[in-house]
């Protein structure tokens, strides 16, 4: 890293005078701030990852962006852009000494029309809160995810979240209208279309969707929002086997048609995780008289109430009927249906609190993806790690698979007693080899980030990562911004 300036209290005195309030700007180098206050910062969210930053800026307007970027970039100053900080691959944290660009304080929605139900936002609004905004009006954004009480819309987009319900709404390439970036050398690129159709040219605001901030700070999205269903429902189904579950998403597609809104499952071993962390919680409760090796969720969404639980119920006899099921649940009422909902969405926090999670997010044809995961088993219990599933005193505490199921996207998590290098090296690049025999994505997505920068070979050929290079050196020549992340 000795090719970027290393921050200095001088930089400090420079920034804070960028900066309109004295807490938009906490480091280490001037004593506003410890060490221990800045781990918050710096450490991602599983805990894997730890940067080594200094200095925090958390700038209030866009304006404000532009100057922290123009300074930085005359001064060669490298920049990771944070937002959550709830991403996955180690994206959001200095890799070494980078200062971090946090979007906290850019939380303004700025205008959201009720005819075309389009939302316009700073880009550090946290999804949830967009979320609530938009149910008073009778909106639903387009993403919904586990993190959703601390994730951020731009870091949604910057990362190209996927989530719970792209099966209903589409990918935010999709549903993202227009952005207001700020590129490296501190120019405001003010792209915030409302427009549905514009065929004038290069759609430049899809580079910056999924770029993970290695080519500009996003400050703004507008986004497609579409009516907020007026009945939802939930049902979770125990299953004998993979196969079962392909069957019944099969079927539910059929009988339900266009009231899907999520198609989810997920297996024996990451229901106990959820079980384990909701008995600890006192939350214990017992949902199936059957439990089976796999589950899924099925969520509709509908203008008709009757009507769609007239359909759900229907598809639950027949399951029921032809034994595609073991059991199955349907949500009661929306306490119920939050609780179903949480058998899923609690997965990942569930694996983190057992141990140390290698987490693994791919795409590969839906037939083939549980295969991916008894591969993984074999290949621990080969190399000595996994003893058994679920016995706390191996260096390996559990494998679970889950994902969505509608979108072809497995996770496996991998939950160890802690990170190491030994165990690191069983599973990569072997899984990754796994992937690229089906063809498939090595990130699904989740992203690069820090974790797959240096596998993207797996899922992308020469020529494509030489055009990304190009791209990346287009708006960053000097590489400052989120270095030794994404194409390295
Ligand atoms: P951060 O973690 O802060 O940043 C992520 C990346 O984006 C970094 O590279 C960062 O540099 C960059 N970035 C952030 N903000 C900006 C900005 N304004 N401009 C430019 N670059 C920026 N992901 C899914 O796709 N689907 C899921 O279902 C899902 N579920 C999750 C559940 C849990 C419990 C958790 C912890 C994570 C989950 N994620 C999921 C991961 C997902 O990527 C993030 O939750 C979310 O999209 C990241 O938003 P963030 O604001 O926290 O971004
Ligand atoms: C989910 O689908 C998220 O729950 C997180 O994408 C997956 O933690 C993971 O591996
Ligand atoms: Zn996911």
């Amino acid at each position: 890293h000795s090719e970027f300036t290393k921050p200095t209290a001088e930089h400090i005195k420079d920034l804070r005078a960028i900066l309109s309030a004295p807490t938009s700007l906490l480091s280490t180098l001037d004593g506003t701030a410890t060490e221990d206050e800045l781990a918050s910062f710096n450490d991602d969210w599983m805990n894997k990852y730890h940067g080594k930053g200094p200095i925090v800026v958390k700038p209030r307007t866009t304006e404000e962006v532009s100057k922290v970027m123009k300074y930085c970039y005359e001064k060669g100053l490298a920049i990771v852009p944070q937002g959550g900080n709830t991403g996955l691959v180690g994206g959001s944290n200095p890799v070494h000494d980078e200062i971090i660009l946090n979007l906290t304080n850019l939380n303004q929605i700025r205008s959201f029309d009720p005819v075309s139900g389009v939302l316009v936002a700073d880009a550090g609004v946290i999804l949830e809160a967009a979320d609530h905004h938009l149910a008073e009006k009778g909106f639903i954004f387009p993403l919904d995810l586990g993190a959703k009480g601390s994730c951020h819309i731009g870091g949604n987009v910057a990362t190209n979240a996927g989530g719970l319900r792209l099966l209903r709404y589409g990918s935010l390439h999709g549903s993202v209208l227009g952005l207001e970036v700020v590129l490296p050398d501190g120019t405001i690129w003010e792209g915030l279309s409302k427009l549905r159709k514009d065929n004038t040219g290069f759609d430049i605001k899809q580079l910056f969707i999924g770029s993970e901030g290695t080519i500009g700070i996003i400050t703004a999205i507008s986004i497609l929002c579409p009516r907020r269903p007026s009945a939802m429902n939930v049902a979770v189904f125990s299953l004998p086997s993979y196969e079962a579950v392909q069957k019944v998403y099969a079927e539910a597609k059929g009988q339900l048609g266009e009231i899907l809104s999520a198609f989810e499952f997920f297996d024996r071993q990451s229901y106990a995780l959820v079980k384990k962390h909701q008995e600890e919680n006192g939350g214990e409760r017992k949902v199936f008289e059957t439990e089976g090796d796999f589950y899924c969720l099925i969520e509709t969404g509908g203008s008709n109430a009757e009507h769609d639980e007239a359909k759900l119920s229907a598809l639950l006899e027949h399951l029921m009927e032809n034994e595609m099921v073991l059991d199955g649940v349907l949500a009661q009422d929306s306490t119920q249906f939050q609780s179903l909902w949480q058998l899923r969405e609690l997965v990942p926090e569930s694996a983190g609190k057992a141990g140390s999670v290698y987490k693994y997010d791919v795409s590969v044809p839906v037939g083939k993806m549980y295969s991916l995961v008894e591969k993984m088993r074999t290949k621990l219990r080969e190399g000595g790690v996994l003893e058994e599933d679920g016995r706390p005193e191996g260096p390996i505490r559990a494998v679970a698979g889950y994902g969505h199921m509608g979108d072809g996207n497995l996770h496996i998590n991998i939950v160890a007693n802690k990170y190491t290098d030994d165990v690191e090296k069983i599973i990569e690049p072997y899984i990754y080899e796994i992937v690229a025999e089906n063809e498939g994505s090595i990130s699904a997505e989740h992203g690069l980030g820090v974790m797959k920068a240096p596998y993207i070979g797996y899922s992308k050929n020469e020529t494509s990562i030489e055009m990304m290079k190009k791209i990346k050196h287009l708006f960053d020549p000097k590489g400052l911004l989120n270095p030794y992340k994404y194409i390295v």
